[in-house]
């Protein structure tokens, strides 16, 4: 897989928000927010898609969960609700190669678009 933005982000090359980081996962603002809380929270392996994630590294995709998670209690947002989304390839809209979960709330969203 070819380096993306997001690993820029993780060697610290470019800056970010981040709101949380441990051996395997980052978590920082999204540039272009979409709502008041718009957190991308990612693998620090370079996984491009959900179609390149293996058996192995299912442990590591529920703990993207879990820290996603953890940041909706920490913004505030846990009880009232809030939208996890994943991306994938072009009918998914994906512009950034590099696995990650948007963690979107803090405001009423609308019901998915079709
Ligand atoms: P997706 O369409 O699912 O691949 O969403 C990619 C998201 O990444 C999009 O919401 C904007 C965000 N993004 C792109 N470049 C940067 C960047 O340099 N910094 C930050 N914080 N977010 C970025």
């Amino acid at each position: 897989m070819s380096e993306t933005i997001f690993t820029k982000i993780i060697k610290r090359e470019i800056p970010a928000d981040i709101l949380f980081e441990d051996d395997d996962i980052l978590a920082f603002r999204d540039i272009n927010p979409q709502a008041p809380t718009h957190v991308l929270i990612i693998p620090k392996a370079e996984i491009a898609t959900v179609n390149d994630i293996q058996p192995d590294q299912a442990e590591l995709v529920g703990r993207l969960i879990l820290t996603a998670q953890l940041i909706a209690r920490q913004e505030g947002i846990a009880d009232d609700g809030y939208r996890l989304v994943v991306n994938c390839n072009q009918h998914g809209c994906q512009e950034v190669f590099h696995l990650h979960l948007h963690l979107i709330g803090g405001k009423q969203l609308r019901g998915m678009s079709k």
